[in-house]
């Protein structure tokens, strides 16, 4: 086992035996801007702790990997630049060199693991981007729901990207997709889909109880809860497709590709939203962080 440093908190947590939520940093580094990725991380581990659950969140920090951030340390990650977005492929070579890098879903789910943490709240997974049949660009969060045990409580797929496909491939690859409490999948800052949900649960208890099952089965992997963003603070589907139109066929002029295509089109979506893409993006992580405190807290019992 590697050594991993907890926070005072985490480290409490693991001691007493009481639910911890694991999240991500990749949010804080690549997916908002600053002040409001760190005012934002706060605020979701406080959510975290008034719904009874430890927050820990996750990174590399000058080749350590951190489960759980003290507040200084969350601070200097918001405003660092130059950060690695680190997913399976580079995360180990990262602590080796001694490097500093946020964790995505996949690297945030491998750590969870390691910690022994069974649950993990985030915005929303990577998966199949528009026009993957050419570029084969697919998000390694897929492969990793379906070999690492961890629970990810999410807003669905980011809407930038080709969601019947990414479901199609969660299907292949054997996750169990879960809309919370409807029967359509979410599709992150807007509620709803015309995309039947493969399976509906209406409780947190209900949620991990399905997991401990597929584990008393020998099945691998996790769950992927899509949790529906709040009504009041959804941007409807219809007024968002132009605005992500434009931001793909810019990232394509600008020949943006690979790890650079989810941050590029978030930080557009922001810009022609005039910043309610991010309000939303809040809302619907906060709103993520509160289900996950539930499961984790049913995940104990
Ligand atoms: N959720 C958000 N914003 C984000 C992400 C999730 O609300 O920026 C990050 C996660 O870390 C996820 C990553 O793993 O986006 C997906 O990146 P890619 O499409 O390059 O795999």
């Amino acid at each position: 086992m590697i050594p991993i440093a907890y926070s005072t908190e985490v480290a409490e947590a693991r001691k007493n035996g009481t639910a911890i939520v694991a999240l991500e940093s990749t949010i804080i580094t690549h997916g908002m801007p600053f002040p409001q990725n760190v005012d934002t991380a706060r605020l979701v581990e406080n959510d975290i702790r008034a719904a009874g659950a430890t927050p820990a969140t996750i990174a590399v920090l000058d080749g350590q990997l951190h489960v759980g951030l003290e507040d200084i340390a969350l601070d200097a990650l918001g405003q660092a630049q130059n950060v690695s977005k680190l997913s399976r492929a580079d995360f180990a070579a990262c602590i080796a060199q001694g490097g500093t890098g946020s964790t995505t879903v996949a690297a945030t789910m491998i750590a969870a693991h390691l910690a022994g943490i069974d649950v993990f709240a985030t915005g929303g997974i990577g998966g199949v981007h528009r026009g993957a049949e050419l570029s084969f660009d697919i998000s390694a969060d897929l492969q990793e729901l379906a070999q690492t045990p961890v629970i990810v409580v999410a807003a669905g797929a980011k809407a930038i990207l080709d969601l019947p496909k990414t479901f199609e491939v969660l299907e292949t690859l054997g996750v169990p997709v879960i809309a919370y409490g409807q029967d359509v999948l979410p599709a992150f800052w807007s509620a709803q889909t015309d995309m039947a949900a493969p399976l509906r649960m209406d409780s947190a208890d209900e949620i991990a109880t399905a997991q401990k099952t597929r584990t008393a089965m020998g099945l691998r992997g996790g769950q992927l809860v899509t949790n529906p963003i709040p009504q009041q603070d959804e941007i409807p589907a219809e007024t968002l497709a132009p605005i992500i139109a434009q931001a793909l066929s810019e990232a394509d002029a600008r020949g943006i590709s690979s790890k650079d295509v989810t941050p590029f089109l978030l930080g557009r979506i922001f810009e022609l939203t005039e910043g309610r893409s991010l309000t939303a993006n809040i809302a619907l992580v906060r709103n993520n962080a509160r289900l996950a405190a539930q499961i984790a807290i049913a995940m104990m019992k």
